[in-house]
Formats: structure tokens, sequence, C-alpha cells
């Protein structure tokens, strides 16, 4: 009786503890300020996402990283960025890392193609689902991967080689800067951009080089083709926004106009390029949108609820140029 008495009282000294710890824990944030109370749908505790970026060097990659961080704390979702820094051998750590974490998802944004097969191997080994965004890396979907979420680069090369051979009236001299070595966009870029122009004799590509898919290589890359070729082209043919921005300042700093003496085409859609449509200077770009979140997160509910996700979801892509630049400059990141 005496015993059941004190421990009556130990208890009852301890509830009021043990009340604010709960609520203390309960109403603790992480690093990103998402809460880690149960999910809106009450399902589990907040999952914990590792997301591996490329870089944050471009207007595309911080657009990507900052809507998959504001998705991830709008819906409750705790989550861990690395960066890698455009270094696929630290992409492979990074992956690693998040596997340590033990993050419940991995979404992974590889930088090349062959060098990520690594990060599709351990993630496999170690039971986490991977989804990959925005390129891809040498693995199968739906079998080693849960799906890949991103565009269609054959087509967009394409497309903006459609735009050109009407732009040009199937005659042209193209200098093509390309994406980074490696890379499924600027693989696919390129082929897509050559089914097309292949079936006009007049369209050549008479120069291409590796600019990395940024701004200051493009202009760095242009001067050396002005300096070794001279100016004897009317088109360039640049995988993204960024590096024909880049092409446009050397071509300006030789005193060639962009938009008259040279049509500049490229890939993205960023706010600088549609500035520069508008300005008369780039000719069109096909958009390739970095706003991968809503998918994301959705695949990531589906795959909770155990229901089938489709091994692969390709984003639909507009095409802007002078026609509607203006129109969708205010939407554009
Ligand atoms: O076009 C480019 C970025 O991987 C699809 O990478 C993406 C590409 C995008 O650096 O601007």
């Amino acid at each position: 009786m005496q015993y059941i008495n004190r421990r009556a009282i130990v208890i009852f000294l301890l509830l009021p503890l043990l009340l604010f710890l709960s609520i203390a824990i309960s109403s603790c944030t992480n690093e990103n300020g998402a809460s880690e109370s149960k999910r809106t749908d009450g399902s589990k505790e907040s999952l914990l996402i590792g997301f591996s970026q490329v870089n944050h060097a471009n207007p595309w990659r911080i657009a990507e990283t900052n809507d998959i961080k504001k998705e991830a704390q709008r819906r409750g979702y705790k989550l861990i960025l690395t960066d890698a820094e455009s270094s696929s051998v630290k992409q492979v750590e990074d992956v690693d890392y998040l596997i340590s974490q033990k993050v419940d998802y991995i979404v992974l944004a590889p930088i090349e193609y062959e060098p990520l097969r690594p990060a599709i191997l351990s993630a496999m080994r170690a039971g986490v689902p991977l989804i990959l965004i925005d390129r891809m890396a040498d693995g199968i979907p739906g079998e080693e991967f849960l799906t890949f979420i991103g565009s269609d680069f054959f087509e967009e090369g394409v497309r903006i080689a459609q735009w050109l051979v009407v732009k040009l009236h199937g005659k042209a001299r193209i200098v093509e800067l390309r994406g980074r070595a490696g890379s499924s966009p600027a693989t696919d870029r390129a082929l897509g951009f050559r089914s097309v122009i292949n079936n006009y004799p007049d369209m050549e590509i008479v120069i291409s080089r590796w600019a990395n898919f940024e701004r200051l290589e493009g202009q760095k890359v242009m001067e050396d083709i002005i300096l070794s070729i001279g100016r004897d082209f009317d088109a360039v043919y640049a995988h993204n926004d960024e590096m024909a921005i880049g092409a446009i300042q050397a071509l300006k700093a030789v005193g060639m106009r962009p938009g008259e003496d040279v049509i500049l085409v490229s890939i993205d859609g960023e706010k600088d390029a549609l500035r520069s449509i508008i300005a008369g200077e780039l000719g069109a770009s096909v958009e390739c949108n970095p706003r991968f979140a809503v998918e994301v997160f959705e695949v990531i509910e589906k795959h909770q609820r155990g229901e089938a996700i489709p091994p692969v979801i390709i984003n639909e892509d507009r095409l802007f140029d002078i026609e509607n630049a203006m129109e969708f400059i205010g939407d554009a990141f």
C-alpha cells in the first residue's frame, strides 16, 4: 500500500515533465523549418528526404533546389540537401552520406550518366527508394530506381532545330556550344538537333565545343571560337540559356550583332533568356522546366500508399520566342 502510494506520487510529479517534453519534441523543427509532427494524412511521421544536387552555380539549379525546399516544407517533410559542386565523384559520396543519414527517399539530379551508376547501386543495396530528376543516369527506371522525372532532351533539340530551319530558311553555318560532357541532356540535345538539320544539306555545324552549361564558359568558348574560325557563321545553338547569354556577350565584344548577324537559339527558358528574346538578341529558347517538386512528392506519396509509379515521367515543355516571351516572363525563373 505504501509502495503504491509512493509510485502514485512519483507519477504525479513526473506527469507535467513528461507532458512538457512531448510538446517540446513534437513542435521541434529541422533546419528547413519543416514541422516533424504527423503528416496531414496521418499515415506516418514526417519522412526524411535526401536531395543530391549538381551545384548551385546558375539560376536553373537554384530554382530547382528552392522549389524542392519550399514544397518539402509545405508538406511537412524533413530535407537533407547536398551539393556535389559539379563533381560526380563527390556526388557518389553525397549519396552514400544520405544513406548513412537513414533518409527514407533519395532524390538525385545526376551530373553525368555513367559515373553516377555507383550511386544507383548504393541506394539499391541499402534499400532506399531513389528518384532521378532532371538528368538521367545509367540504370533501369522502374527496376533499379523508382522513376525518372524530366524533359525529353532529344525532343528539345528537335524543336529548337526546327525553329532555326524556319528562321534561316534551311541554310546556316552553325556554332554549337555543348553542355556538360557525359551528361544526358548534352548527349540528347546534340542528337535531337542533328536529327533535324541532317535533312537540310545547307544546315551545317561548323564547330562544336563543350562549355559545361555555364555562362562564363559559354562566353570564353565563344571568344575562342571567334579567334579560331573568325566570323564565318550565322547561327549559334547553345545547349542552355546560360551559355547562349555568355556567347551574346562575346559576340557583342567583337562588334557582331546578336539577332541580326547571328541568330542564337538555346534551351531552358530562364528569365534572362526571355529578357534577351524581348531585347531581340536571343532568337528562341525551348523550355526545360526546373520545377520538379510537386511531381517528386506525389511520387513519394503514391509509393507510401503502395500505388504503381510510372517508370518515366516526362514534363511538357513550351517554346519561347518573340511571339510569347512577354506573356511568360513573369512566371520564368
Ligand atoms: O538545361 C541546364 C542545367 O540537367 C536539364 O542542366 C538540366 C540542365 C539544364 O545546368 O541549364
